[in-house]
């Protein structure tokens, strides 16, 4: 994400270097990911994902609602992080983010709800049945990465905790503990982060909770060990290491809309027709290419959800 704090730093200040350093390392890895797959044999497919040094997860493919465009490297995903509470550049998630205890974790579900609790993590995840959705995600920084995600039908979760009549909006937290999350210590955003879903949109079959990725749980720097994941909206709205979520009457106050209302709306569905103030979305490049894709609305998924937004201006509602 970025945003406009100190006035002296303009966009291509900030996108250039990270272009330019991928390239670079693009390039690395084709050169030394073929020589290694030729020396040993294997296909390089296999290299790719490499273990993840999680914990094995049990969950059943679904192919369904999956993208047929090959996911990113282990390495690409698990490197290239957006999470500021470990610091807001790109490798800073990988290098800081060991920090973060995820074992044991709950998650504080309240408010317009008719079970409010805390409830175990392991208790949600051993109580449902876990999903590999390979998506992609479209951060608003006009970059791309295709992810295999293990998660939970986030609908299947809202029935069982049975919101009451009053609720429309969901709420996300993540964990709030500059101890753990040194990024914290710095006032980049007004923490913790939140974000917020309109009901419909968190019952979609698309959202998903994500506990893992490769079939392995969370690296901590991916969102560990539980995050949101909403495929035809911006990266931002899938929030990472969710401690709370709070049903609501009215719309959640999320970070982003908060720290740059002009730039970051609640909505932040993929829309290439509206720009961010400060650059394009009409492309995007996918983490490890070298030229650019045309961005899709929705992330391709108009025929899936078009019909939430039916009469609404997704320009002003951006
Ligand atoms: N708590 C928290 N969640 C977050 C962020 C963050 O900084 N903090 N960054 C968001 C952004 S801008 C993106 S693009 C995605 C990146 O997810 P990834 O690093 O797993 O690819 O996480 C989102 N969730
Ligand atoms: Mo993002």
């Amino acid at each position: 994400m970025l945003i406009k704090r100190p006035a002296d730093i303009k966009s291509h200040e900030i996108a250039e270097p990270a272009l330019y350093r991928d390239r670079r390392r693009f390039l690395q890895q084709v050169t030394s990911g073929a020589a290694l797959a030729f020396a040993a044999g294997t296909s390089s497919l296999l290299m790719l994902a490499e273990a993840v040094a999680g914990r094995k997860l049990d969950y059943r493919k679904n192919p369904q609602l999956s993208i047929d465009n090959p996911p990113n490297s282990l390495k690409d995903i698990t490197r290239y992080n957006n999470f500021y509470e470990f610091g807001t550049g790109k490798e800073d998630p990988a290098k800081n983010a060991h920090t973060l205890r995820t074992e044991p974790w709950t998650v504080r579900v309240e408010g317009e709800v008719e079970k409010p609790a805390d409830y175990h993590l392991e208790d949600l995840i051993k109580s449902s049945q876990l999903e590999e959705r390979i998506y992609r995600l479209r951060c608003v920084e006009a970059w791309s990465m295709v992810i295999p995600w293990v998660g939970i039908p986030l609908a299947d979760l809202i029935k069982r905790f049975k919101p009451t009549s009053r609720a429309k909006y969901v709420e996300f937290t993540t964990l709030h503990d500059p101890g753990q999350m040194p990024g914290q210590r710095r006032a980049v955003l007004d923490w913790p982060y939140v974000e917020g879903l309109r009901m419909d949109e968190a019952m979609h079959p698309l959202t998903i909770l994500a506990v893992g990725l490769y079939g392995e749980v969370l690296p901590n720097q991916n969102g560990a060990p539980i995050r949101l994941v909403v495929p035809w909206k911006y990266g931002f709205k899938s929030i990472k290491s969710i401690v709370k979520i709070r049903f609501t009457e009215t719309m959640p106050k999320t970070s982003w809309a908060l720290a740059g209302p002009s730039e970051y709306g609640f909505y932040a569905n993929v829309n290439p027709a509206v720009d961010h103030p400060r650059w394009s979305q009409a492309k995007e490049r996918r983490i490890g290419e070298f030229l650019k894709r045309k961005t899709a609305m929705f992330n391709g998924y108009t025929d899936e959800v078009a019909g939430l937004y039916t009469g609404m201006d997704l320009r002003r509602n951006f």
